[in-house]
């Protein structure tokens, strides 16, 4: 619980690029002039027949009624439509993303995961705040195969609108089951059983993942120890989809980042314009141009989109890498590439025969501020990634110097405490901190101190930087916990429980 002094005893930043970097977020959107080892690397589908440029598609929706969602998930592995082709995975009910739960603030959301898989699952919400406690977003309780559990979640009546989403979170195989295909999102809105076409809402679920044949391609040792990046970058499983919208019109997209371990940074080309209108947790002051929003694994945005012809291209990302072990980010399959090494995600076509939305979605209000409130406990923790122990002499990813175990407890908070975390990273790779259940208002990111109030559930912690944040530990008691969302590197230890009491 020492004030770090920012700035010190930090190595210098690599390759010239500043530690301020590009963007705001203290990433370092690389430029492909600038980066000798971005290259374009083509399409790598194994033989599967992965297919481009179909007609998007909605994922099935379930909603709540009179105030409760009760509906089941059944994990299964099998052949299931996937980019286009049928691919041997595992799905939440057959479909790649699951189903998308529209649930209104103040409801009851009840999920029977069935767990068909022949290994240990289980589920959590990510960025709801709801109870960490059995029966609601414990994580420490795995479902065996053949088994299942029924999940049961109070939202607050005050909870914020937006977009969330769910995946497995059983320790050692997180990773492993969402690459191959577990994961969908949850929208808490005021409205769940409005029609989303009227509406003009749509639910982005990005994911990559590498095929092998007809098969989700198993990764390399390291692959987990970068975190892996898949070959194909999909949108609701579907690769470079086609949205068709009315010229014009106005549209609210949830845009979920479920992949693994890859920074989403996007740009819109053409005649379609977009721009950030709330991110994890709440809205936003001001929109933020889609240049200075990076998406970390596990974050959300909510675009309000100008609908025109165009598409939204990604641009690569660099999160550095271990040393000697070769960097990350930034080369992506797919087609359209552009001279800034971008890539096309999604296309947008218009045409007069499509309705336009009659109506509009509020964007999600702002939440609080805690810079004025008083800090009962600040605390330093610090995030490692190095060769080291471990078997086989491999690498070690830790926090505070130790590697994930269930029964300690490794923060213990007070109910109701506004407490400050500042959150280092001591090495060569960026680290996305995401703490369950209760939501982090950034203080100073990677780039410096933080200006408006932004509430965010994973923050990303540069190479060889730190961020703060504050936390309000209110409402929930129990034990939960925090970790990168690099899934490999927790699956490989980086994180630590929090008990609050
Ligand atoms: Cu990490």
């Amino acid at each position: 619980m020492t004030e770090p002094v920012r700035g010190a005893d930090r190595p210098p930043p690599r390759g010239g690029v500043t530690r301020r970097g590009v963007l705001g977020a203290g990433l370092a959107v690389a430029a492909a002039a600038g980066l000798g080892a971005w290259r374009w690397r083509p399409w790598s589908d194994g033989g599967s027949g992965a297919t481009t440029g179909g007609t998007w598609s909605r994922p099935d929706v379930r909603r709540s009624a009179a105030g409760v969602l009760d509906t089941r998930l059944t994990a299964r592995a099998g052949v299931h439509e996937l980019a286009g082709a049928r691919v041997q995975s595992l799905a939440f009910e057959g479909g790649h993303p699951g189903p998308t739960l529209r649930v209104a603030p103040g409801d009851t959301l009840k999920i029977e995961l069935v767990n068909e898989l022949d290994e240990p699952t289980n589920l959590h919400v990510h960025g709801l705040q709801v109870s960490p406690g059995a029966p609601g977003d414990d994580v420490f309780t795995l479902v065996q195969p053949g088994a299942s559990r029924t999940y049961e979640y109070d939202l607050p009546t005050d909870h914020p609108t937006g977009v969330f989403w769910y995946h497995p979170h059983a320790h050692e195989r997180v990773a492993d089951q969402l690459w191959a295909g577990l994961c969908g999102a949850i929208v808490v809105c005021q409205d769940p059983a409005a029609d989303e076409s009227s509406t003009g809402e749509r639910v982005l679920v990005v994911t990559d993942v590498t095929l092998a044949g007809d098969a989700v391609a198993a990764v390399s040792q390291r692959d987990r120890m970068n975190g892996r990046e898949g070959d194909l970058v999909l949108v609701d499983g579907q690769s470079e989809p086609v949205l068709e919208g009315a010229p014009g019109a106005t549209e609210t997209w949830y845009v979920v980042n479920a992949c693994c371990s890859r920074y989403l940074s996007l740009r819109t080309d053409g005649d379609l314009a977009a721009r950030c209108v709330a991110r994890d947790q709440g809205g936003l002051d001001a929109p933020l141009a889609l240049e200075d929003l990076v998406v970390p694994p596990g974050g959300r945005a909510v675009l309000e989109v100008d609908v025109g012809d165009g598409s939204v291209r990604l641009v690569p990302v660099d999160r550095g890498g271990m040393g000697g072990m070769g960097g990350t980010g930034g080369m992506m399959g797919g087609s359209g590439g552009g001279t800034d090494g971008s890539v096309r995600l999604l296309s947008v076509v218009t045409a007069d025969a499509v309705p336009a939305p009659s109506t509009r979605v509020d964007a999600p209000a702002a939440l609080g501020d805690l810079r004025d409130r008083p800090v009962a406990v600040r605390r330093t923790l610090t995030l490692a990634s190095g060769m080291g122990g471990g078997m086989g002499g491999g690498m070690r990813f830790t926090v505070d110097g130790a590697m994930f175990d269930p029964d300690r407890t490794d923060q213990a908070v007070i109910l109701g405490d506004v407490e400050e975390w500042t959150v280092r990273n001591t090495s060569s790779m960026a680290h996305p901190f995401h703490l369950h259940v209760w939501p982090m208002q950034v203080l100073v990111d990677g780039a410096g101190d933080v200006t408006e109030p932004r509430w965010l559930d994973v923050v990303d912690v540069p190479a060889y930087g730190e961020v703060v944040v504050r936390v309000s530990f209110d409402r929930f008691p129990g034990r939960s916990v925090y970790h990168c969302h690099v899934l490999d590197h927790e699956d490989l230890g980086m994180m630590g429980v929090v008990e609050v009491g």
